[in-house]
């Protein structure tokens, strides 16, 4: 009989963001917590994502990654992916209703994270240029196009094709690096969107678990 493989996942020794659950650890160990799969996490360096022994893993030196036996993975949504395609919970069994619950995933990453990143680049490495101050309200704009078509999709709906699923998941985690800014507060129904999904149980472990890398002694491999 041959033992259960318990994942590991890497991430952030010291995560620029204090414990906010912002880095992209947060949506792996969310989909885990989800599906009830057990794992485990080694924590690397900035240093050390960059050596060589990380690049095995992850061939642009960044976090974070999967191992699961024989199996390495890099990239948060084709690991978000994997894994709900191994278990049950986060895809629907329905095949157009599954391909719709990806298309949701490619949607969050590719339609609505590209302009939020953008702000977070225009913010933090572009503030000293002159020309800071023309060029944040054309990035804040391209957010709320983005923001207000997703809202007008959304409407009154829990979720944004029928019950929770790996788009959801995907679309929280992305608009949650929104929170600090304030902009998804002028659509309440995203707003609303996004708390419900950090009300799920699944989504308190995982927090708690990235917050305990600051605040206590996280379990590491
Ligand atoms: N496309 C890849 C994926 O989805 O997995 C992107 C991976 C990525 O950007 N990883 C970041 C990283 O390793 C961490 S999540 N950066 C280190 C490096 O490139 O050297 C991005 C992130 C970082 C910090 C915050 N924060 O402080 O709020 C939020 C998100």
């Amino acid at each position: 009989m041959s033992l259960p493989i318990i994942p590991i996942i890497t991430a952030f020794e010291r995560s620029p963001d204090g414990g906010k659950g912002l880095a992209r650890d947060m949506r792996v160990r969310w989909a885990l917590e989800e599906v009830g799969q057990a794992y485990e996490v080694r924590l690397v360096s900035f240093a050390a994502m960059k050596e060589p022994a990380h690049r095995v893993f992850h061939p642009f030196g960044q976090i974070p990654t999967y191992e699961e036996g024989d199996l390495a993975l890099f990239e948060s949504g084709a690991i978000v992916f994997h894994i709900a395609e191994r278990h049950a919970g986060l895809l629907p069994d329905n095949a157009n209703a599954r391909a719709r619950a990806i298309t949701w995933m490619f949607a969050a990453l590719n339609t609505v994270e590209p302009p939020i990143l953008d702000l977070q680049t225009t913010k933090f490495l572009e503030g000293d240029k002159s020309w800071y101050e023309q060029r944040l309200p054309v990035v804040q704009n391209r957010i709320r196009d983005r923001l207000s078509q997703l809202s007008d999709r959304l409407g009154d709906a829990d979720w944004l094709d029928g019950a929770f699923s790996a788009g959801d998941l995907m679309m929280v985690t992305v608009l949650l690096r929104l929170k600090a800014s304030g902009m998804l507060g002028e659509y309440p129904n995203l707003a609303a969107y996004v708390a419900q999904g950090e009300a799920r149980p699944a989504y308190k472990r995982a927090f708690d678990a990235q917050l305990a890398v600051f605040t206590g002694n996280p379990p590491t491999v």
